[in-house]
């Protein structure tokens, strides 16, 4: 397909609610929206990063920069017969995983679309619905904390992951485990302790916990593997893994037992999917992770996460869940039991209403 034009907007929508996490506090999410027309077709990415620096390196302003003085002029105006051509102009480009994904998701969704066929069926999905859970912020004490969990369960959730940091852990998942003693729970730490904390996390071994995500440094993989032996508990990587060599070198260390994936962090959709049959290979399940995405990434998202070896369930929650109201229709809802439905029209398969976009974008850039 030949790339006539390409639009950037940075988007920047209010949630429902301050999300806070042991990095910060949000109470708006800005993430870039990409657009890319050919002949006729249009595709939409969003890419993740954020305003800060603290989650990962890579900002808004980083993610900008990169695509439009190195990605966008490697694909626009070329002609390019499947996504991974389209991004070999930028392949010099070292990490900026974040920036490289909001092109390629929407190159994906470009590609699905002029197919004709789901963004599921492109990417290998094999489910109609998949399992969903809920990441619910720090609270400021354990009985708020009950009772925001409390509110999701009611909502349909299968499962509830609560954010901890030094000071705000144990104390928090004794609590939801004694007021709701069966649910599926786990906890994550973005990278707030230290191996000196071992005891605390052998003290976490007694609420069975599905799993512990990313406990130590943002970029670790080595000391993982040593509190992993520590541990009954699974331990989960996020922000440590950013390339399939990261995803192995964890799997030979036996840093932990499940990879939380985001394909924006590990660069877009064809890393992700190697991460993910490498991990089935070595029958180690996976699941897929959130950036508080706008209907446009959750779509992707969702798309993804219909894969067969994303076993447990991932951070993908309805759309109400962030925002009043999303920039797509239909939004994502959660059923009673759980789930949510994997979407069936071509590409990411739900429609981006463009004056909502027009609300929230707060600056735009075309190409071509
Ligand atoms: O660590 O998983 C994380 C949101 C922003 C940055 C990092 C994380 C998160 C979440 C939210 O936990 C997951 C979601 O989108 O629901
Ligand atoms: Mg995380």
């Amino acid at each position: 397909m030949r790339i006539d034009r390409i639009e950037l907007r940075l988007i920047k929508m209010q949630l429902v609610a301050p999300f806070e996490t042991s990095f910060g506090v949000e109470v708006d999410e800005q993430h870039i929206i990409v657009r890319v027309d050919a002949e006729g077709v249009t595709g939409w990415g969003e890419c993740v990063a954020m305003a800060d620096p603290f989650y990962s390196y890579e900002t808004n302003q980083t993610a900008w920069h990169i695509l439009r003085d190195y990605l966008i002029p490697g694909v626009l105006k070329q002609n390019i017969a499947n996504v991974d051509e389209g991004m070999v102009g930028g392949s010099r480009v070292r990490g900026h995983n974040m920036a490289k994904a909001g092109l390629e998701f929407a190159l994906w969704d470009l590609f699905a679309k002029s197919r004709g066929v789901s963004l599921s069926e492109m990417l290998g999905g094999s489910r109609e619905q998949i399992p969903v859970g809920v990441s619910v912020g720090l609270q400021s004490s354990p009985s708020e904390l009950v009772k925001k969990v409390a509110g999701y369960l009611s909502a349909g959730y299968a499962r509830v992951k609560i954010k901890i940091a030094p000071g705000r852990d144990l104390d928090m998942v004794a609590a939801v485990r004694r007021e709701f003693p069966k649910i599926l729970l786990q906890v994550d730490a973005n990278s707030a302790y230290t191996l000196e904390a071992v005891n605390l996390f052998r003290a976490m071994d007694g609420y069975d916990l599905l799993l512990i995500e990313q406990p130590l440094g943002y970029d670790d993989i080595y000391d993982h593997s040593k509190l992993q032996r520590e541990l009954k508990t699974r331990i989960c990587l996020d922000e440590s893994i950013h390339t399939l060599a990261d995803a192995r070198a964890a799997l030979e260390l036996q840093s932990c037992r499940t990879i939380n994936i985001k394909p924006g962090r590990v660069g877009g959709y064809a890393e992700s999917i190697r991460i993910h049959d490498l991990c089935a290979a070595s029958d180690m399940p996976v699941w897929h992770g959130g950036m508080l995405e706008s209907g446009i990434g959750r779509a992707g998202n969702v798309a993804l996460a219909s894969l067969p070896n994303f076993k447990l369930p991932g951070d993908i929650s309805a759309s109400k869940r962030y925002y009043t109201e999303d920039i797509v229709e239909p939004e994502f809802e959660v059923a009673a039991d759980g789930t949510m439905a994997v979407p069936t029209k071509p590409g990411i398969g739900v429609e981006v209403v463009i004056d909502r976009l027009d609300r929230v974008t707060v600056h735009r850039q075309e190409f071509g």
